[in-house]
């Protein structure tokens, strides 16, 4: 059986989700955040890196979510959200999985922590350039289409809402149209739903303002 090793408000929320598109069981242990939002030392216990997501599957403990959400869709997905190998839509699909968490996260943590503390112009203006041309790329991909690979849901679909919560956690959402009504629309899925009851909300708003107090 699965364990994924849940941190309230966090990431581990798109491997519950996956798993309940997947209907596979899994069974859920729960870590409360730190008042400073940092993980707590049961998470460090299960692996040294303390991040979420963290699972547990034959006998050991796994973090990263591309990674994870990949190894689960291999030994689990039958082929199931995510297109077939060796296609268009393969490529596509790969771009933009390891695209979120490997060059949009980063640039976009960088611009949550400048919006926090106090910096000059010249470094705010130069990251939220950056920020934009990478966000960017996304906006444009998801121009007319409801999902980040055109006409088929698939994990990166997930991947990407988790991006898109962590925007709407920082109040810049309603500067991307198109990630918004992408967010509005994965919400809407029964998968979501059920991982957020299982799991707690994702509350990324609550999070970032109670960490900002
Ligand atoms: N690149 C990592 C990021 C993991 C990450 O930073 N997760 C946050 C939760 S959203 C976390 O563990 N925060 C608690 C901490 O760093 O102490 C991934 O994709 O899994």
């Amino acid at each position: 059986m699965i364990t994924v090793h849940h941190l309230t408000n966090s990431h581990s929320h798109v491997v519950l989700w996956l798993l309940e598109e997947l209907g596979v069981p899994y069974e859920i242990v729960l870590h409360r955040r730190q008042e400073n939002g940092r993980s707590p030392q049961s998470l460090r216990d299960i692996h040294p890196a303390a991040k979420s997501p963290t699972i547990e599957d034959n006998g050991i403990a796994m973090v990263e979510s591309t990674g994870v959400l990949l190894y689960l869709l291999e030994t689990y997905g039958e082929g199931r959200l995510r297109p077939a190998p060796g296609t268009a839509d393969a490529m596509r699909f790969y771009q933009w999985l390891t695209y979120i968490e490997g060059s949009a996260k980063g640039p976009t943590m960088q611009f949550m922590r400048l919006a926090m503390t106090p910096t000059d112009e010249a470094t705010r203006e130069m990251v939220s350039q950056i920020t934009a041309t990478v966000l960017g790329q996304i906006e444009a991909a998801l121009e007319g289409t409801e999902t980040i690979v055109p006409g088929l849901f698939t994990a990166a679909d997930i991947q990407l809402a988790f991006l898109e919560e962590f925007l709407e956690g920082l109040g810049q959402i309603g500067n991307w149209h198109n990630m918004q009504a992408h967010l509005l629309h994965m919400r809407a899925r029964d998968g979501y739903k059920r991982a957020e009851a299982k799991g707690g909300e994702v509350g990324l708003n609550d999070l970032f303002n109670s960490l900002r107090r």
